[in-house]
Formats: structure tokens, sequence, C-alpha cells
């Protein structure tokens, strides 16, 4: 049985935590797939109030959280290494300010063996813990945020990022089929479900929903999710860093000429004939602004796989965003019955192959695959 996940949080408000104990991740901890601990911020005061707060240097209103306490606690969560090593914890402290925390960055999470979780309250931590963290623990420290509106701490916050990381530890879900085609796993949210009984107060299920013809019921709720996703989270179609005007749309022998310019600014050989003749076999996405074209992706379905170019882009563009807009969409376009996609790139910059991972996409013999949830 591979090692368990091992999630330790602090807290002045450890009972906070104590919806871990309960369903799926409670029986995840009896059957030894995380491993998780409980501390009590205050644990590591010496004064007799158990003091952890203090004024803000500065002025201002509220308290601070003061930097000894936290020191003393993550150098403890930090010696917990068994058996003792350098090993040490990937650290996540929770934070209206933090960088937005997502299904790609749940999945990045739990592909990792050590979490830890800082729980700040009053106005947050003192700036240096983070520092110390950093610097003196050595340990990778990310503030997230679960979204734009104001907790009064970290505590709900971590619960539910450790959540959505949990249920994607194998054999944490029983049946990893429903994590199938959930929202945010494949950047489209989830089609319409329905159950029994097939009438209910004169309202009836959809049709194609008791036709028994799969492949017609896997394209109706690809297209539900495509109408949804249009309508509640049209970001998720055109994610924001890329700029809401940036249209992305399948390639025709007339976009080969720039195509041939931008793929050979990219440092890649095709020629003209090369290109016409791939229109056939497979689907090129071009992403224009403004008519000018700023990058491409081509996907080719062969049997369960779906190969994915590595997006080429044009050489003044900043950023690796649209690259992994590009990855998206070539995502989205898998049809069902494809199980993963391979990307062939050997030496990504280091940009790159951030854009690869974050994308889902994991280094396999020489390759970078991406294996679709519904597969796992
Ligand atoms: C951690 C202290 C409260 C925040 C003064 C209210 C996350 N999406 C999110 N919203 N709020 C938080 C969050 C709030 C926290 C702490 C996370 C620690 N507070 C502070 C600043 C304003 N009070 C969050 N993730």
């Amino acid at each position: 049985m591979p090692a368990a996940l091992r999630i330790d949080v602090v807290s002045i408000f450890p009972d906070y935590l104590s919806p871990l104990d309960l369903s799926l991740i409670g029986k995840a901890r009896q059957d030894g797939l995380l491993d998780v601990h409980v501390h009590d911020l205050r644990d590591f005061t010496h004064d007799r109030h158990r003091t952890v707060d203090d004024t803000p240097y500065g002025g201002g209103a509220g308290m601070v959280m003061k930097p000894q306490p936290w020191a003393e606690a993550l150098e403890h969560v930090a010696a917990q290494a068994d058996p003792p090593t350098t090993k040490r914890p990937r650290l996540v402290v929770p934070g209206p300010g933090g960088a937005p925390f997502t299904q790609a960055l749940a999945r990045e999470l739990a592909a990792e063996p050590w979490l830890a979780f800082a729980c700040g309250r009053y106005e947050g931590i003192d700036e240096r813990v983070y520092e110390f963290a950093r610097e003196d623990l050595g340990v990778d420290v990310s503030v997230v945020s679960l979204g734009d509106y104001v907790l009064n701490g970290g505590e709900v916050a971590v619960l539910a990022i450790v959540e959505a990381v949990a249920r994607l530890v194998p054999g944490v879900i029983g049946n990893a089929e429903s994590l199938v085609e959930e929202s945010h796993e494949d950047g489209l949210l989830e089609y319409p479900i329905y159950t029994k009984p097939r009438e209910w107060r004169g309202r009836s299920v959809p049709e194609v929903l008791l036709s028994g013809n799969h492949a017609a019921i896997a394209q109706w709720r690809h297209e539900q999710r495509l109408a949804r996703t249009a309508a509640r989270r049209p970001d998720l179609l055109h994610p924001s860093s890329v700029g809401q005007d940036v249209d992305v749309a399948t390639a025709v022998s007339g976009d080969l000429p720039e195509l041939l310019t931008v793929l050979h600014a990219a440092g890649r050989g095709p020629t003209l004939e090369s290109l016409r003749a791939e229109l056939d076999t497979g689907t090129t996405w071009l992403a224009r602004r403004g008519g000018r074209l700023l990058g491409a992706v081509r996907v080719e379905a062969d049997g369960e796989t779906l190969h994915v170019t590595a997006p080429a882009l044009v050489p003044d563009l900043a950023g690796d965003e649209l690259a992994r807009h590009l990855l998206d969409v070539a995502a989205q376009s898998a049809v069902s019955g494809i199980r993963q996609l391979v990307l062939d790139d050997p030496r990504p910059t280091d940009a790159r192959t951030r854009t690869y991972r974050r994308a889902g996409y994991r280094p396999t013999s020489g390759y970078w695959v991406k294996r679709l949830s519904r597969y796992e």
C-alpha cells in the first residue's frame, strides 16, 4: 500500500478541524491512506496566558499573530519527519490575499507526500514567519485563497483544501469513476444528472438518457457541459489571464501560411505541404487576438490516446498562460474513449515545465502524459 499522505495542521482552534474525523476523510485515516495530525498553536507558548497575538506595528485595527509560537510549532512539525531526515512538508497558508485555490493546485498537492497547514486568525500572521519557514526551515510555502470573500480565519479554508486534496488520493474515493467528469477536473462544469422516478411532478428525464445509446449520451453530456460552462462560467472557456479578447478556433487551409511562420519562429520546421496534410488527420487549434495569430496546438487521436503537440507561441508573447489555455482546449476536445493525452517535448523550459505540470501532465518515459481522471 502506498505511504499515507501525511497532513499536519496548526491552529488555535484545533477542534475546528474535527470534521476531518468524519466521512470519507475519517475512513481514509482509519485505512492508513491519510495520516492527519492537528496541533494547538498555544502548546508552543510559554506564558501563563498562552499568548499568540499582539498589537500591529504601525498601528491599525485588530491583532497580529506573534512569530515565536509559529516558529516553534513549525519546527515541531518539521521534526516529525519519520525517519528523521531533511524531508520537509510543503506548507500551505490560507489567506484572503493568496493565489486562488484550484483543482489544478489540488491535484498538485495530492501528489505531495507531506503537507502542513497553518491556520491564521486575527488580522493574520507576522510576515517574518513566512520568511523563517522558507529560509530557515527550507519549506516550500504556498499562500492560497479559497475565494474573493473574507473569512475570520484559515480553518474553514483548510477543511475545504484538505477535502479537495484527500479525495484525489488513490483509494480515498471508493470508485475513482465518480471523479470522472467533475467540474473543474478538465475545465468544464458537470452535466445535469437525474435518477428515479422517470416522471416526477410532471417533469420527465431527457429521452437520450433512457436510450441506452452510450455515444449519444456521452455527446449530449459533453454538449450540456459546454453549454453550462458558457452560461455560468465563461471565464473557464476564456481564462481571464489569456484575456477575453483571445479567440480560439480550428485551423483551415487559409491559416496555414501564418501558422507556418509561428511554428518556424517557435523553432519547428514543418512545410506548408505537411501542414496541409495534417489538417486531415488531426485538429489544430489557433489562438488569435485582434486577428493576429498568437499560438497554436495540434491534437491527433490514436485509439485511446490523444497526441498533443507542444503549444507554439509567438516569441514576443509574455508568459506561458496562453500555452496553458491551449492545453485546456486540447483536453476539452478529447471525446469520450480518449484515456490519456500524450505530449512530446523532451527539453521544455522551466516555465513550460510548470505549465505542463499545472495542466496535469506528468513526465512518463520521455513524454508528458495526462491521464484523463475518468480513467485513473
Ligand atoms: C486566513 C485570518 C481573517 C483576514 C482581517 C478578517 C482564505 N478566501 C478567504 N477569505 N478569508 C480567508 C482567510 C482569512 C483569515 C485568515 C484566511 C487568517 N483571517 C483576517 C484579513 C482581514 N481578518 C480566506 N483562504
